[in-house]
């Protein structure tokens, strides 16, 4: 019996569906073989009402036993630390892991979620391209020359990388074949289509839950 318990909202509208960061906990965990349970905070009121648990209102966030942890990076890395096949054990190994992990997180979605935003509000002239392409471009030239990020084989730094990535809009911004395939091959995961799949359930189940209560 695991203790681990990702958080989640208990219902969002379809366009985030299949994109809530859970995914990436779930991820990991199937990946792992972690046992884990999903808990639910308010969609609505999310501004105010899980801020001891999520100081930003937002999801998700992991507990372990008493440890409870946000920020979606933050929860890969501890779950990370649970098992070797997210994360190699030798030093060179994890310090390229974790070097992946923050870069997924700070030179590649700290692009990509800003660029999204300008351009899901109808931007005619999206200031963040010329750095959205950069900053893919260049990565584009490491997956073209190597198959996995860090340590010669897929870690956690993939799968967070990897979901970074998928988000359709910024599959088609530019034409990056090596990049296509990398977000492929990782996707193509079973441990990612169980988590994709679940969490579709989960707010399926959340509508059917919210229709019958009329
Ligand atoms: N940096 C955070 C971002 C979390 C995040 O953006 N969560 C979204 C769902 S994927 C959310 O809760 N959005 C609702 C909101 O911001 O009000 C992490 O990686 O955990």
């Amino acid at each position: 019996m695991s203790d681990l318990t990702i958080w989640t909202y208990d219902w969002v509208p379809r366009g985030p569906r299949g994109f809530v960061r859970d995914l990436r906990l779930r991820w990991a965990c199937e990946e792992a073989g972690l046992g884990y349970a999903v808990q639910t905070v308010p969609f609505d009121g999310r501004e105010t009402n899980h801020l001891s648990h999520q100081p930003f209102g937002q999801v998700p966030f992991l507990s372990d036993g008493a440890l409870e942890i946000f920020e979606s990076g933050a929860g890969l890395l501890h779950l990370a630390g649970k098992s070797e096949k997210l994360m190699p054990r030798d030093p060179a190994g994890e310090a390229e892991t974790v070097q992946w992990v923050i870069a997924a997180l700070n030179s590649i979605e700290m692009v990509t979620v800003p660029w999204w935003f300008l351009e899901m509000s109808g931007a005619k002239d999206n200031r963040l391209a010329g750095w959205m392409g950069s900053r893919l471009e260049q990565l584009e030239k490491v997956v073209g020359e190597r198959e996995w990020l860090a340590a010669g084989r897929f870690t956690v730094a993939d799968l967070l990388m990897a979901d970074v990535l998928r988000v359709s809009k910024v599959r088609s911004f530019g034409d990056r074949p090596a990049t296509d395939a990398y977000v492929t091959r990782v996707t193509s995961r079973p441990a990612f289509r169980k988590a994709h799949a679940d969490q579709l359930e989960h707010f399926a189940a959340a509508d059917r839950s919210r229709s019958a209560a009329g």
